[in-house]
């Protein structure tokens, strides 16, 4: 164990891992929680609040969500392809990160990579010299916006899958992607592991993965099956309405291999903790059998359309703006960063109607979050945990929308609030929660007043807030 058991335990320059000590009581493990903080790469990461993903591929020309093994590469030929559109588009929706699929479960590398014929190298696409990992990198920074790769560790196609060789083979694909195309800043691996070709599953040396990512791109992210970043658990684009980012590890072999993952050169495999796709994660009954706590954020990840891959059979079900506000208001009004997928075509473009929703819920943001009717604040502190902050408005105002934020840089520590306005018999709640984390929006019917009141009803330490804003919620 990296340093001895006490509350303030820091691994390196880490401190998002405390090792709980035995015997405390909840308040004092609820204290010990609100201590623990992001490390500066999951603040950065936490900060993109919206991403977008791209789910692009051979598959995208066989009109299949998981690939067969063999597929030609002479199918792949997005004739059209252009990179540009896609950032374009993606910054257009406000993304400040996208996540590029570079080789899905099927094998077939969108880059011409030196270790595989199974890739861009070997189709028809610009005559075999493409390099659509190169495309996209230019285009993120022609326009300014973050690079994550997506790198399946499932592979069906590879011949040493199941062996570890291919261990070797994913740590030379990673190699390539994370030195030869600039800043990466998210890393994304998934769960998913099936058989490979010669039908032996693979046991995947995350270790070794880690240690490289730190040492090629230490300010990336690593996320889902890794330290770093947490799946939210389902892929409807809902996060849950009480979202912790801190949540306990409650066995101790694993709060080492969490710490170790942390490091640099982090030397154990991270273990994503036992139940996290539970409700409740990080109340204070679940602190209750911590061993560890750790910062371990969510990610809610949800597509567009009804598959990850293009389908031209799903052109008509593209999610409409009204329901990626919704998403937004349920992922980054949850405490969450949201990663939105947004399929190309077989052309290579991303489809008009995706761009239209796009455009729709842009505006509708816009319009909603650029007007905040805030006015002066006036807090009061209980000392024990409890506060109020009420809020007077330059005038009367009809709203429908507030907007809370945290101080998460220096913790997560509200455990339930309530929301009033002043009528003739006192104060009247219009909404309630639980975590703010760093951002939580409320929605609830219109409103008309020019006072609102705050009460923090419980926290883990004085609340911090840095946000509080008044909004109305606009149409398209
Ligand atoms: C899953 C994969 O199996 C899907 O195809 C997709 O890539 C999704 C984001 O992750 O685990």
């Amino acid at each position: 164990m990296a340093g001895p058991a006490t509350s303030q335990v820091t691994f390196g320059d880490i401190p998002n891992i405390r090792v709980v000590p035995p015997g405390l009581t909840t308040d004092s493990l609820a204290r010990l929680a609100a201590t623990v903080r992001p490390s500066p790469r999951q603040i950065a990461w936490q900060e993109l609040e919206f991403t977008i993903f791209f789910h692009f591929g051979i598959n995208t020309f066989q009109d299949l969500e998981w690939g067969v093994k063999g597929a030609s590469p002479s199918l792949f030929n997005p004739v059209r392809l252009d990179a540009d559109q896609w950032i374009l588009t993606a910054k257009m929706a406000g993304a400040k990160l996208v996540i590029l699929v570079a080789k899905h479960h099927d094998g077939f590398c969108n880059w011409p990579s030196r270790f595989t014929e199974y890739s861009v190298k070997s189709s028809p696409w610009r005559n075999g010299h493409g390099d659509l990992v190169g495309e996209v990198a230019a285009a993120c920074r022609k326009h300014g916006v973050k690079l994550g790769i997506y790198l399946s560790p499932w592979d069906i196609n590879s011949p040493v899958y199941g062996t570890a060789a291919y261990n070797q083979y994913f740590l030379n694909q990673l190699r390539e992607l994370l030195t030869e195309y600039g800043p990466v800043d998210e890393v994304w691996f998934d769960g998913a592991c099936g058989e490979g070709p010669n039908g032996k599953r693979q046991v995947y040396d995350w270790p070794s993965y880690y240690r490289l990512i730190r040492e090629l791109q230490p300010q990336a992210v690593i996320a889902v099956m890794g330290p770093d970043v947490r799946w939210v658990g389902t892929e409807s684009g809902y996060g849950r309405e009480t979202e912790w980012s801190v949540v306990p590890v409650s066995d101790s072999t694993l709060i080492q291999i969490a710490a170790s993952s942390q490091q640099s050169k982090g030397s154990a495999a991270f273990k994503p903790p036992d139940d996290m796709f539970k409700e409740d994660l990080g109340s204070r009954e679940r602190l209750t059998h911590a061993r560890g706590l750790i910062w371990y954020p969510s990610e809610v990840d949800v597509s567009i359309r009804p598959g990850w891959f293009y389908h031209a059979s799903e052109d008509s079900l593209v999610k409409s703006p009204e329901k990626l506000v919704d998403i937004w208001f349920s992922s980054v009004g949850r405490n969450s960063v949201l990663l939105l997928n947004l399929p190309p075509d077989r052309n290579g473009l991303i489809h008009e109607n995706d761009i239209e929703s796009l455009r729709g819920m842009r505006t509708i943001l816009d319009h909603t979050f650029g007007t905040d009717m805030a006015g002066d604040t006036i807090w009061q502190f209980f000392g024990d945990g409890t506060a109020t902050c009420t809020m007077t408005l330059e005038q009367i105002h009809s709203f429908d929308v507030v907007r809370l934020e945290e101080n998460f840089r220096n913790g997560q520590r509200v455990e339930s609030f309530v929301l009033e306005i002043p009528d003739h018999d006192g104060w009247q709640e219009i909404a309630r929660g639980t975590t703010i984390g760093y951002r939580r929006l409320l929605r609830f019917s219109e409103t008309r007043t020019d006072k609102i009141r705050l009460t923090i009803r419980s926290s883990r330490a004085r609340p911090e807030l840095t946000g509080f804003g008044i909004h109305k919620l606009a149409g398209r």
